[in-house]
């Protein structure tokens, strides 16, 4: 994969395309949510995020990818409302450069009016790290944010560099534990101890908790009893297409 590739994806419109992965309340099992997270299919091949992301990064292309990810995210979730088709909580990825570089709230604040969907529905999830550089732009954007009632959570908590006093400060809605720490519950005492911690703390900095990587149904139990509050995992379901979303949605009723 190539910056001229993405570009050409970028510009043809059939090779980018949007997955939806549930959470689910953590002792109800109610879909409370849906994570965006982008797919590239180029000549039959699936091309992992993990990899063009950055690479659009690099490039600054980022913040046009980003920009087509929100308008087709709220595009969609028009669309399930006009069909009283209820997801929850909508969760966006942002990218630090796009968060750091651009007008990422003014746009997104405008494509929610295009769509005429209300701000409550949006979360943005960046990572820790995003948070490193602290430049007035990521301040500014944030402070939009914040103002207009989109939730924020902070993603792959426990990765990154964040300090805690700026965590405070901070004041995000949700903490998603990284997959790393779920995947040794039952089995790594030092994940167990970190995944109780960081509930434990999140709580107290009046957070709600998602658990990131639920594959097993211990897991599962392990996060509902020590309150953590969401749960999103293969144990549950797979990033899937928008039609394959609304048929899983239609057989959990
Ligand atoms: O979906 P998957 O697990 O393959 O994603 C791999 C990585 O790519 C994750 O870190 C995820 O956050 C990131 N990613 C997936 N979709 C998006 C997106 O729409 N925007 C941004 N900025 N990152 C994404
Ligand atoms: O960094 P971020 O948390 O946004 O990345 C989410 C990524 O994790 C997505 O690419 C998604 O496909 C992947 N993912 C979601 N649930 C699971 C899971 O239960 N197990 C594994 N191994 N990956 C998962
Ligand atoms: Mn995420
Ligand atoms: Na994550």
């Amino acid at each position: 994969a190539t910056q001229r590739h993405l570009e050409e994806a970028m510009s043809q419109d059939d090779q980018l395309s949007l997955f939806f992965q549930p959470q689910v309340h953590a002792r109800t099992n109610q879909v409370v949510g849906v994570e965006v997270l982008i797919r590239w299919r180029r000549l039959g091949e699936w091309i992992s995020p993990a990899v063009f992301i950055p690479i659009a990064e690099d490039s600054g292309q980022i913040i046009e990818l980003g920009r087509w990810i929100i308008d087709r995210t709220l595009s969609q979730v028009a669309d399930w409302r006009a069909r009283n088709i209820e997801v929850g909580k909508v969760s966006i990825n942002i990218s630090a450069v796009q968060l750091s570089n651009s007008e990422v709230a003014y746009e997104l604040l405008n494509a929610l009016k295009h769509y005429n969907v209300p701000s409550e529905v949006i979360a943005i999830e960046f990572t820790e790290t995003t948070l490193m550089v602290r430049s007035a732009q990521l301040a500014r954007n944030l402070a939009m944010l914040r103002a207009n009632n989109i939730s924020i959570a902070i993603d792959d908590f426990g990765t990154g560099y964040c300090s805690l006093s700026y965590l405070k400060e901070l004041e995000a809605n949700y903490l998603k534990i990284d997959q790393s720490f779920v995947r040794g519950i039952g089995d790594i005492e030092s994940d167990e101890c970190i995944v109780s911690a960081t509930i434990a703390m999140a709580k107290g900095l009046n957070m709600e908790v998602i658990a990131e990587g639920v594959e097993i149904e211990y897991q599962a139990q392990y996060l509902a009893e020590h309150g953590c509050d969401y749960l999103q995992g293969y144990g549950f379901a797979r990033p899937m297409p928008a039609a394959d979303l609304e048929v899983w949605l239609e057989q959990r009723k």
